[in-house]
């Protein structure tokens, strides 16, 4: 038998350019914000969200098994994760081997082409990455749902990462594994709804207070917070409606209200959490001038000062030149509406 004909024993390889599963996810700006929840081990959010996929900005992850006995490894852009951020993706692997039964070491490779921790949804697609790499190195069939759900226990908004186009995530009901079954993303068909999305970055630092400890301390201590969550229900039954009219206005007009309360449900927080700069305000200046200038465009923002706009396509260039003229110091990037996440065939890694 020639040598390249001799059967290859299953099971887990060295790691090697060739091996492992890759997967590719796009971060999403929610229009509906999540803020909240309810349950932090489970990452169970208090409120529904409702997003747009971006077709920008993705995270790229390779998960490759090893050896029994070699210890579990994971680089961020080619450098070993440390701290936090390593703590979150073990424990996410954990999850996945658990579901698995499974117990192989791996190494996870992560490029983000998003500024990591800066508002710009890296937890988004980085875990909607691994969750569909991680559940393909270890053979682990999930349907999309069952993959949200998974994705959701690393980062709620990862659920949405899930999907391309606009995605809904539930609350869910109940608590404890109710919770957990109930609280995934699903698609939210709108095939001829294709706004652009104007990224204003006027910082790409890490934020100051993580989200997870800005929600917590907004749950715990603002009292806007339940009057937020109750306007956001009726803000997505609103843009509900307002998506299934194609009407961009409306969705704009939804999706600002909804980021400025929930902004405002953490400046009421004790101590406030605030993630406005002086950037922030002359983006929202610029945004409130080309409205009255009659170009529809619409503002909202997550964890950072950098602003998101929303806006027809044929207005993106104006809406851009607008943002750029407001921070000369910061970065512009249009967006469309982009793809969920995906497995990479072997030959487009
Ligand atoms: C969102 N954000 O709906 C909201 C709006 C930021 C503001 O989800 O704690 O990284 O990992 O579930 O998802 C950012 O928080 O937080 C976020 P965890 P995540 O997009």
């Amino acid at each position: 038998m020639p040598l390249d004909a001799v059967p290859v024993p299953a099971g887990p390889r060295e790691p090697g350019p060739d091996s492992g599963s890759t997967a590719v996810a796009h971060p999403n700006i929610a229009l509906i914000k999540y803020w909240g929840k309810r349950d932090e081990e489970l990452v169970v959010p208090c409120v529904d969200s409702l997003s747009m996929t971006l077709d920008i900005l993705p995270t790229t992850t390779t998960v490759t098994l090893c050896p029994q006995g070699r210890p579990d490894r994971v680089t961020f852009d080619g450098s070993p994760a440390e701290g936090e951020r390593r703590h979150r993706i073990i424990a996410f692997v954990d999850l996945v081997r658990e579901l698995a039964g499974r117990s192989d070491p791996v190494l996870v490779e992560t490029r983000n082409a998003v500024p990591t921790g800066a508002g710009l949804a890296s937890s988004a697609s980085g875990f909607a990455a691994l969750a569909v790499a991680a559940t393909a190195a270890y053979s682990l069939r999930l349907d999309p749902t069952a993959l949200s759900r998974l994705a959701r226990r690393g980062s709620a908004s990862a659920a949405r990462s899930v999907f391309g186009g606009f995605a809904l995530c539930h609350a869910g009901h109940g608590v404890g594994a109710a919770a957990d079954l109930s609280s995934y993303a699903e698609p939210v068909p709108l095939p001829d709804f294709d706004p652009a999305m104007v990224i204003a970055v006027v910082s790409t630092s890490a934020k100051a207070v993580s989200s997870r400890a800005a929600m917590r301390r907004t749950v715990e201590t603002s009292p806007l917070y339940r009057a937020w969550a109750a306007s956001g229900r009726a803000d997505l039954t609103d843009i509900r409606a307002a998506l299934r009219r194609g009407d961009l206005a409306a969705v704009g007009e939804i999706t600002e209200r909804n980021a400025l309360g929930m902004h405002a449900t953490m400046l009421a927080a004790r101590p406030a959490v605030r993630y406005f700069s002086p950037a922030t305000m002359a983006v929202l200046d610029s945004v409130l001038q080309l409205r009255r200038d009659g170009v529809p465009a619409y503002a909202t923002m997550d964890a950072g000062p950098n602003v998101k706009v929303l806006c027809p396509p044929e207005a993106a260039d104006r809406v851009a030149e607008a943002v750029r003229g407001a921070v000369p110091d910061g970065s512009v990037l249009i967006a469309r509406r982009g793809p969920g996440a995906r497995l990479l065939p072997g030959a487009e890694r």
